[in-house]
């Protein structure tokens, strides 16, 4: 079994910015991994995992890794990567027979409906009905026919509730119900309960979060805080193309504990979408920008 180097936080928020962690400041830190270091709070990683993880680096890299930049940062991306949790079977197979996209609103819930019904309908031969739930926000309705038309699946509407009762009534073991949702406002109260009443017509469903890279960590965590109450499956991080910034998107992984499952990096449908890797998030904190 791995163990769990870096001590897990006990609270999900994120916490108040410390400049830096004491225990590495006091210590001796080689030029390579002092470089390191740098890059990940330029980034945004939270200074006390950033701390750890030096510490951590002290006691277990050898002189030899520590003395050489690619080596120390290989290392360092590892050890990064296997702190984020995966969410189980993402990419080869589903539980169940029904996925809900939840979000706020423009974070990329139609796009990644679209991007995964093409994933799931190539790789596993899934026959998709596409789901839209996002009957009331005007052009929703039209930009779901359209993507429904256009990649060849069954599209249905839903205007209440009580129109998912019985999806899945005589679905066979190969049928997949993807299901859009409306944009969800985490502060307003009443756009939470329809959602709520919504998904509740959908006991057996598997959740996903969808959450672009580009938004700002408070309302990252307060948008999870708040839609954690549906039980979150898995997460699907956007708009990774549209930033050069990772640091959020790695702390929301690494202290929300919530699987992630699929990132997606760009517009295309057919191109765009690829299964989380943890170790390729971790990377990023290096490069310049999300790499195709
Ligand atoms: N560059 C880039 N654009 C994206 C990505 N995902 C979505 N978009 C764009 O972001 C915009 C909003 O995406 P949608 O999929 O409509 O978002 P939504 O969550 O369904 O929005 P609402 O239904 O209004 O809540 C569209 O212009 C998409 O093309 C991504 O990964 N990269
Ligand atoms: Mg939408």
């Amino acid at each position: 079994m791995t163990q769990n180097p870096l001590p897990a936080s006990s609270e999900a928020a994120p916490p108040k910015k410390a400049k830096s962690n004491t225990q590495a400041d006091d210590k001796y830190v080689p030029p390579v991994l002092k470089k390191i270091q740098g890059q990940l709070l330029d980034q945004g990683v939270e200074a006390n995992l950033v701390g750890n993880l030096i510490n951590l680096a002290l006691e277990t890299l050898s002189p030899g890794t520590l003395g050489d930049g690619e080596a120390c940062r290989k290392s360092i991306v590892q050890l990064l990567g296997a702190e984020l949790p995966v969410q189980r079977g993402a990419g080869r197979f589903l539980l169940g027979n029904v996925a809900c996209l939840i979000g706020g609103s423009g974070g990329g819930k139609t796009s990644s409906t679209a991007k995964l019904a093409l994933f799931y309908s190539e790789t596993m031969n899934k026959k998709i009905t596409w789901v839209c739930a996002d009957t009331v926000r005007s052009g929703a309705v039209a930009e779901a026919r359209a993507y429904a038309d256009a990649l060849g699946f069954n599209l249905k509407l839903v205007y209440t509730p009580e129109d998912l009762k019985d999806l899945t009534l005589g679905a066979g073991p190969d049928d997949l119900f993807l299901v859009d949702t409306p944009g969800c406002n985490p502060y307003s109260e009443n756009q939470m309960i329809e959602l709520g009443a919504l998904l509740s017509e959908l006991p057996k469903r598997c959740t996903y979060l969808v959450a672009p890279a580009t938004i700002k960590e408070s309302d990252l965590f307060q948008l999870s805080a708040s839609l954690g109450v549906f039980h979150i499956d898995g997460v699907i991080i956007t708009k990774l193309d549209e930033t050069h910034s990772f640091g959020s998107v790695y702390n929301f992984a690494r202290r929300n504990r919530i699987p992630l499952s699929y990132f997606a990096a760009g517009r295309d449908a057919a191109r765009d979408l690829e299964v989380a890797d943890p170790v390729r998030l971790a990377s990023a904190l290096f490069g310049k920008e999300w790499s195709k």
